[in-house]
């Protein structure tokens, strides 16, 4: 890359973030936005980010047949023209020399990295040999596929044709799953992606956790970066001083694992101080009445000591909030899963933002619009007699609503209530993702066939019996993403240059492995041109135009109260559950109470993980443009705490934990930014695979401290916060 892109990288990278810096230093990404059109020799093409989940509408721009650079679509609602240093960074995914560049067949023992190269004929025969006689002896229900990302869609649809009924993803029990649960109990609805807070006009911002600014979701930071240089009080409750907190009214340093003290106690002094919304839940509550003497023994004080937040604050902090609502949000937060029982403190969010009456309403939370899009006439998939192997179905957790990786695992391990015997991974890390890789290392070892379908040498794929090298999405088609907001929309991916080497885009992938399982009457389409444009035609808008624009935004539609909006709720009761009936039914607790968590051991501190603004999980350290960013994570330890264990910054140290996993060497941040009984790293270094040269052994990773893990019993999410480490100084 020139010095120049370099350097509007780190001036972009730069803009994490500040309400003055905020409005300069995105400026000049939209100028940016319109500089190339222009140019001679330059073609631009509209396409969606895969860089993360929030799916930004962006333009490519190729030079001279060269991809040079990728920037914000204005037509967009998830990038209104701007991107974040990631997805402008997704030019260097395509150029990413550690890229894998052809099919790759295991010659070595598992996990030994002894590979031959294959012909896509060869590679996808091989797979559809094996996957037919685990069919034949055990049903395809013993094929499993585990997934993340948007290309899994063809690969779920031909495989589902063919028998799969096992599907799990690490954004459900290892991310936003038990916060859906919550909400779902609570309104009858989820929140889904891209979450419904109108931060654009709320008055008060409250982020638990939550740390946006880090958490780098385009437009939701767009808008909280507007909402602070309007002066709007955001409250923030984080044992960490993240970005989010320095842009803050008030940072409530809360022990961690203690949120759900914190949450019933402002509860309790909202219902005692009558400052909730009493016309809402007069017109909308059930079971309020049950709920308030439910509560009643939470006081501030006894918080106070629970979670060593000032009782002065923590009342100050309600009292605030409560003074602008219904314009008030609770941010739902979004990776959720932090100490095993967090259905029941996403319930409590969820319990608040009723108490706030914010449900649909302006400056709380809205209710999603969505748009209809034709679908593509499909055969309809088999049905199986057998039960899904995850418990997902409620034999197991009975409120989970989406498939569970974990469960998955531990199905493969015992064989019950049937063997596993291959899976398919699309576009996942597990042994970065899933808790305990341990765990997920034995499982794989009962697995007749590891497929893994990647951009690159990720951990798992260095385990996998047959590489599949994807396209990165530049070079690609995929499904059209039908999105969801305050208005719904429609973009499209189509590829703006040629893969370099011998990769596949995943529909292809899926096509011609139907043809080899014996269902290709299930991808009845020639290729994407074909599939795409009739879905869009039959809806009745112009191909040609969305193929030159990228976006079709759908109809407004009322979203709140404001807008025409009638409220209703798909709970059992038709109401807001401030009472849950069903969960008491299924022996849970109606109204979330509060059990205390283990705290740090003596001499051991807490490991607590989060996101960097310029890499996504473990898919970006490698990109050359990112890695120049940011090569490696830091430990961050309290100056204090750094003191009494004899550390300065910089140091070079390693991580152990309670079960004597010892981390690769990273380097001290000692810092007053973080409490002194936990510590703190990015998630997604550490990568193990000596194939992804770039970023071997750079960092160390938080995954594979993760050994000790707490399952939801609601709904299967697991715990990322319940590990304990010492750390070691490096001689
Ligand atoms: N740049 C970038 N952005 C991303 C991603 C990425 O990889 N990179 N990933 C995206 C995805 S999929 C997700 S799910 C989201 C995740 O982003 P969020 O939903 O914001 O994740 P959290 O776990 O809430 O945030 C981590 C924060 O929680 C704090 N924390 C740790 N323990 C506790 C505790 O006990 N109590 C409280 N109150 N706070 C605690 C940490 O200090 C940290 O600041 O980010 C999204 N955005
Ligand atoms: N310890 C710990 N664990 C966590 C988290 C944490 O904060 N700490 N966060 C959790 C959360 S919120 C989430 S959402 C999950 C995320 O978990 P994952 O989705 O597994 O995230 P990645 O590590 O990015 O793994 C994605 C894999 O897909 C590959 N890939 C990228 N783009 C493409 C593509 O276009 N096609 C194909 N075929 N492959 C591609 C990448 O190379 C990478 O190997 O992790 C969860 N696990
Ligand atoms: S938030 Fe950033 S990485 Fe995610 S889709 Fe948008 S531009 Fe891409
Ligand atoms: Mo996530």
């Amino acid at each position: 890359m020139s010095t120049l892109s370099r350097r509007r990288f780190l001036s972009i990278s730069a803009a994490t973030f500040g309400a003055a810096a905020v409005a300069t230093q995105w400026e000049p990404l939209t100028r940016l936005a319109h500089a190339a059109p222009g140019d001679a020799g330059v073609v631009t093409t509209p396409t969606f980010c895969e860089m993360c989940f929030w799916r930004c509408g962006g333009i490519a721009h190729v030079r001279d047949g060269k991809l040079w650079k990728f920037e914000g679509n204005p037509l967009d609602p998830q990038s209104h023209g701007r991107l974040c240093p990631r997805g402008t960074g997704a030019v260097g995914a395509h150029y990413d020399p550690d890229r894998i560049r052809q099919p790759l067949i295991r010659v070595g023992e598992r996990g030994k990295e002894q590979w031959k190269t294959a012909s896509w004929d060869e590679a996808l025969a091989y797979v559809a040999e094996r996957m037919n006689k685990i069919k034949a002896e055990h049903g395809p229900e013993s094929v499993a596929i585990l997934n993340h990302g948007f290309g899994q869609r063809f690969i779920q649809h031909v495989l589902k044709s063919w028998g799969v009924i096992n599907i799990a993803g690490a954004s459900y029990a290892q991310c936003r799953g038990a916060r859906d649960t919550g909400f779902m109990l609570t309104f009858g609805s989820g929140l889904g992606s891209p979450e419904p807070t109108d931060i654009e006009n709320t008055d008060c911002l409250v982020l638990i956790g939550t740390h946006l600014g880090e958490n780098m979701h385009n437009s939701q930071v767009q808008e909280f970066a507007k909402a602070v240089g309007r002066g709007v009080p955001v409250i923030v409750v984080d044992p960490r001083f993240s970005v989010a907190a320095s842009k803050a009214k008030y940072w409530l340093p809360v022990k961690p694992g203690t949120d759900l003290a914190l949450l019933l106690a402002w509860m309790n002094l909202l219902v005692t101080e009558g400052r909730y919304d009493k016309a809402f839940v007069d017109a909308y509550g059930h079971g309020f009445a049950q709920f308030a003497e439910e509560i009643k023994g939470y006081t501030v004080e006894w918080a106070a000591k629970e979670t060593g937040v000032s009782a002065e604050l923590i009342r100050a902090t309600a009292r605030e909030f409560a003074s602008h609502r219904p314009a008030t949000i609770i941010h739902p937060g979004r990776r959720v899963n932090w100490y095993g029982d967090d259905t029941q403190r996403c319930r409590a969010v969820a319990l608040l933002s009723a108490l706030m009456g914010n449900w649909g309403r302006k400056g709380g939370l809205f209710v999603s619009a969505g748009m209809k899009i034709a679908p593509y006439p499909l055969p309809k998939y088999p049905t199986s007699d057998k039960p899904r192997a995850d418990g997902a179905d409620g034999s197991q957790f009975p409120f989970a609503d989406e498939g569970i990786t974990t469960s998955i695992r531990a199905a493969t391990l015992t064989g019950k209530p049937y063997p596993i015997k291959s899976w398919f991974v699309y576009s996942t890390n597990l042994m970065q993702a899933l808790p305990n890789p341990q765990e997920t290392l034995k499982a794989i070892d009962q697995l007749d066939l590891l497929v893994v379908c990647d951009t690159l040498p990720s951990e798992i794929a260095g385990y996998a019996d047959v590489i599949l090298p994807e396209t990165v999405f530049l070079e690609r088609h995929d499904d059209l993403l039908v999105g969801f907001g305050r208005r719904g929309w429609t973009s499209l991916r189509q590829p703006v240059v040629a893969a370099p080497h011998d990769q596949k885009p995943a529909w292809w992938i899926a096509k011609q492995l139907a043809e080899r399982l014996g269902v290709g009457a299930s991808m009845p389409f020639k290729d994407m041109d074909e599939y795409l444009a009739y879905r869009i035609e039959k809806s009745g808008f112009d191909w040609a135009k969305l193929k030159k624009e990228g976006v079709i935004m759908g109809e407004p539609k009322p979203i709140n109260v404001e807008t025409g909006l009638a409220l209703s709720f798909d709970t059992p009761s038709g109401k807001v559950e401030f009472w849950s009936d069903q969960l008491a039914k299924a022996g849970f607790d109606p109204v979330p109470k509060y059990k205390a968590h283990a705290q740090a051991p003596d001499g051991t501190l807490r490991l607590i993980t989060g996101r960097a603004p310029v890499h996504t999980f473990s898919r970006t350290q490698s990109n050359p443009l990112l890695h120049d960013l940011m090569p490696d994570n830091e430990i961050w330890v309290n100056t204090a705490t750094a003191g009494r264990l004899g550390l300065k910054n910089r140091d070079w140290v390693t991580l152990k934990n309670q079960d004597g996993v010892v981390s690769n060497r990273i380097r001290v941040k000692a810092t007053q930014r973080i409490r002194e009984d936990c510590v703190y790293m990015v998630y997604g270094f550490g990568h193990t695979n000596p194939m992804l040269k770039t970023a071997y052994l750079k960092g160390a990773s938080a995954g594979g401290l993760n050994t000790h893990y707490e399952t939801d019993p609601l709904m299967g999410s697991t715990s990322i916060h319940s590990n304990f480490v010492t750390l070691v100084k490096e001689a």
